[in-house]
């Protein structure tokens, strides 16, 4: 089966459990319409389900069926989907098109748009915390655990922090590359090596399989930035899905704008290929993650 088919079967599922998740059936009654609307509107219909494909992969290297990891799949899509309705906001990114269709605050307003994303954020751990997701309660604890510290403020919350406080406040004044690394790593890869890494839970990996994994979603999420400022700074908005354009046009201190784009595109494959190596140790069964890296690289949206 090829790399292309493959990711959109898995999208299929991903799709019909976050369907199932937010129906109105399994909502209690008890959440308002706008609530519930908003809420699919954010994570339905649309985005690459890159990081469910990652759950779902690294935990069939273990043997998880698909079935078994699309709860934590689906629970991650729902606190990547929560960052990006909150990062579009006006006080943050103030971004009109996400996935090509308008973000939720301009499809709906502002305040909706803030609770929407705290909905998906708390639904997201609810999801990892029902027994369903998995039978054993320490699995269950350990990724809730993982999930927070990827998604908190020393991962996911603090990296768009430090993101915010250099667009807004000019803080620090010339950052260096290692200052960009390490905000990017936070405000990207965490969540991406959580994808990763909570395959290897699932699967209850050994902890030299599990840092092996750490390793690739670490050269993974770097490599996802890179190729995120690259499409920014030379991809089309038609074809992205959202405005390109914005990191140059906001004097925004990118890899791309600190190294130049073709150092920045060597960099891109000397990660994808740090990547690659870091999946020795699982032979051909890692094949598909393989691909993955070579997709995030030369990815078009
Ligand atoms: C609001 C706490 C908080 C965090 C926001 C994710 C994020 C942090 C900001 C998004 C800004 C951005 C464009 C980051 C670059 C990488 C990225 C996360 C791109 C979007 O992810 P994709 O390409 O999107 O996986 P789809 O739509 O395919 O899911």
């Amino acid at each position: 089966m090829s790399f292309e088919v493959r990711l959109a079967e898995i999208a299929g599922a991903v799709e019909r459990r976050l369907e199932d998740i937010l129906a109105d059936r399994s909502v209690p009654a008890s959440v308002p319409q706008r609530m519930a609307v908003s809420m699919r509107h954010a994570v339905l219909g649309g985005g690459k389900r890159v990081r469910p494909f990652l759950v779902i992969e690294s935990a069939a290297l273990f043997g998880v069926s698909l079935e078994q990891a699309l709860n934590t799949a689906a629970a991650l899509e729902c606190v990547h989907c929560y960052s990006l309705v909150h990062d579009d906001l006006p006080a943050m990114d103030n971004d009109l098109l996400r996935r090509g269709q308008p973000t939720v605050w301009k499809a709906y307003d502002e305040w909706t748009a803030i609770l929407a994303g705290d909905g998906l954020l708390t639904l997201a751990f609810e999801i990892l915390a029902r027994p369903e997701t998995h039978l054993s309660t320490e699995i269950r604890t350990t990724l809730v655990l993982e999930m927070a510290r990827a998604s908190g403020p020393a991962g996911m919350a603090g990296g768009q922090c430090m993101d915010l406080e250099a667009d807004k406040l000019g803080v620090p004044k010339a950052p260096s590359l290692e200052h960009i690394r390490r905000l990017q790593a936070m405000k990207t890869g965490a969540l991406i090596r959580f994808g990763v890494e909570a395959g290897a839970i699932l699967g209850q990996a050994t902890p030299e399989q599990r840092a092996s994994l750490r390793r690739y979603g670490d050269h993974l999420g770097f490599a996802f930035q890179i190729a995120d400022d690259l499409l920014d700074a030379s991809g089309d908005a038609a074809t992205v899905g959202k405005a390109t354009g914005k990191d140059a046009e906001a004097g925004k201190a990118t890899l791309v704008s600190l190294m130049g784009l073709e150092a920045a595109r060597a960099k891109l494959a000397e990660t994808e290929a740090a990547a690659i190596a870091a999946l020795l140790p699982f032979g051909k069964a890692a094949d598909t993650l393989r691909e993955a890296a070579r997709f995030v690289a030369s990815r078009k949206k």
